[in-house]
């Protein structure tokens, strides 16, 4: 009598070849695409498709000639994401967007942010759809997370106040962390202390023209400092003291507030009250060195300390579009029109003549966001 002598892990290594060879024969009897795909023929193929020769691609000279190969011709600029790793997927897809709408001719670096640490997963997929470099950051925590002097009871009852009224992310700590990070932190970051301009991207928007022009150029060639492509009203219920604030704020310095301002864009009787209207900052281009500026650091810190990022849900966008408003002279503010974007549930879309064309626009400039009743480009029209 023969006796086999294994030892535990022969034994193991036994047990699944023979668990494999099971499935396998199963697999082969009833499932006859399965049992092609591994018979003995095709085996080689599968392990390395047959591949095109390298001669028949295109060597792209033209995207050798354009300023991705040429600093000189490049400003000093990055393109901005933050992002939760749970966001890879639409992450992805916007990046994608603007590399082949623009970047792709530049090569601008990006910067991702998150205020965890980027998971491999998601740095392995977003890397892959960017030609130039890219880096990942995380956010220092006191930049992020509600300060320790924010009376939590009282913050707390306004969050509560705001589900029952039914307002957007009115219960959110994290909306409200983003939003303060957003007016006050982001440009503070090491990894953006290198970088003057931002393009600020989120995820799950689209890019609907080609950008055939470098928008970062335009801006240092023509001293603007924010550039916006949707303009809209805000939910006065998420700032209802934010007005009273900056007006206290002007008052206790009125050497900040520039000549030629674009106020009577924000109010419709000189500065008293705010009509609502603001830059939709999910989308911007600025200047980062605006937000450094010794005006916008005193403003908000003016602001944080009034703790209504928490005590109400002010918006990074009326924060930032009020001092562009205020800091800024108008001309130094640019709208964008040739940009086409979309941010659920608005498209912005060119309308100036031949723009669209010009751009390979994918967007109806009929149902451009401008000829809203929700947009604010009438009152942005009439400071022109
Ligand atoms: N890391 C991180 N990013 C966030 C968080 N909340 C929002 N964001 C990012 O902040 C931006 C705005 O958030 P979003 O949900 O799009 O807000 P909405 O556009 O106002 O509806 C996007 O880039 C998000 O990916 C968060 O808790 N952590
Ligand atoms: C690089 O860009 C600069 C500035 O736009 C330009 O003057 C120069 O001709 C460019 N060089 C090449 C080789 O294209
Ligand atoms: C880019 O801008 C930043 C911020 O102003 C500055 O610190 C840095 O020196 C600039 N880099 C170049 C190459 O000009
Ligand atoms: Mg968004």
């Amino acid at each position: 009598m023969i006796q086999l002598k294994l030892t535990p892990t022969a034994r193991y290594v036994l047990l699944v070849v023979l668990i494999l060879l099971g499935i396998h024969s199963i697999l082969t009897f009833t499932h006859e695409p399965y049992g092609r795909a591994t018979s003995i023929f095709s085996w080689s193929s599968a392990a390395a498709p047959p591949a095109v020769p390298d001669t028949y691609y295109d060597s792209d000279a033209d995207v050798s000639l354009t300023p991705a190969h040429n600093t000189s011709a490049r400003a000093n600029a990055t393109i901005l994401m933050l992002a939760r790793n749970s966001d890879v997927e639409s992450a992805v897809r916007s990046v994608r967007e603007l590399e082949d709408r623009f970047n792709r001719k530049y090569h601008y670096p990006w910067v991702f942010l998150n205020e965890e640490d980027f998971t491999s997963d998601f740095k392995r997929r977003v890397s892959n759809v960017i030609a130039g470099p890219v880096y990942f950051g995380k956010i220092p925590h006191d930049h992020w997370f509600q300060p320790a002097w924010i009376d939590e009871n009282r913050a707390s009852a306004a969050r509560q106040q705001m589900v029952d009224d039914n307002i957007i992310y009115g219960g959110s700590v994290s909306y409200r962390n983003m939003c303060r990070f957003n007016s006050g932190f982001f440009y503070r970051h090491p990894l953006l202390q290198q970088f003057k301009w931002y393009w600020r991207v989120e995820p799950d928007v689209h890019f609907r023209c080609d950008v055939n022009f470098d928008p970062f150029r335009y801006m240092e060639d023509h001293n603007k400092l924010y550039a916006f492509t949707i303009t809209m009203y805000e939910f006065a219920a998420t700032i209802p003291t934010l007005w009273e604030t900056v007006k206290e704020f002007v008052s206790l310095h009125p050497q900040y507030v520039k000549a030629n301002n674009a106020m009577n864009y924000m109010s419709d009787n000189g500065g008293e009250s705010y009509n609502l209207c603001h830059f939709w900052s999910n989308f911007e281009i600025a200047s980062m060195d605006f937000w450094r500026s010794e005006a916008y650091s005193q403003y908000f810190e003016y602001l944080d300390s009034k703790g209504g990022f928490y005590y109400e849900r002010w918006g990074d966008a009326p924060v930032h579009s009020i001092a562009a408003g205020l800091f800024a002279s108008k001309e130094q503010i640019q709208f964008f029109d040739e940009i086409g974007y979309e941010h659920n549930p608005y498209t912005h879309c060119p309308r100036g003549p031949g723009a669209w064309e010009r751009g390979r626009c994918d967007c109806d400039a009929g149902r451009s966001f401008d000829y809203d009743g929700y947009s604010c480009m009438r009152q942005w029209d009439r400071i022109q």
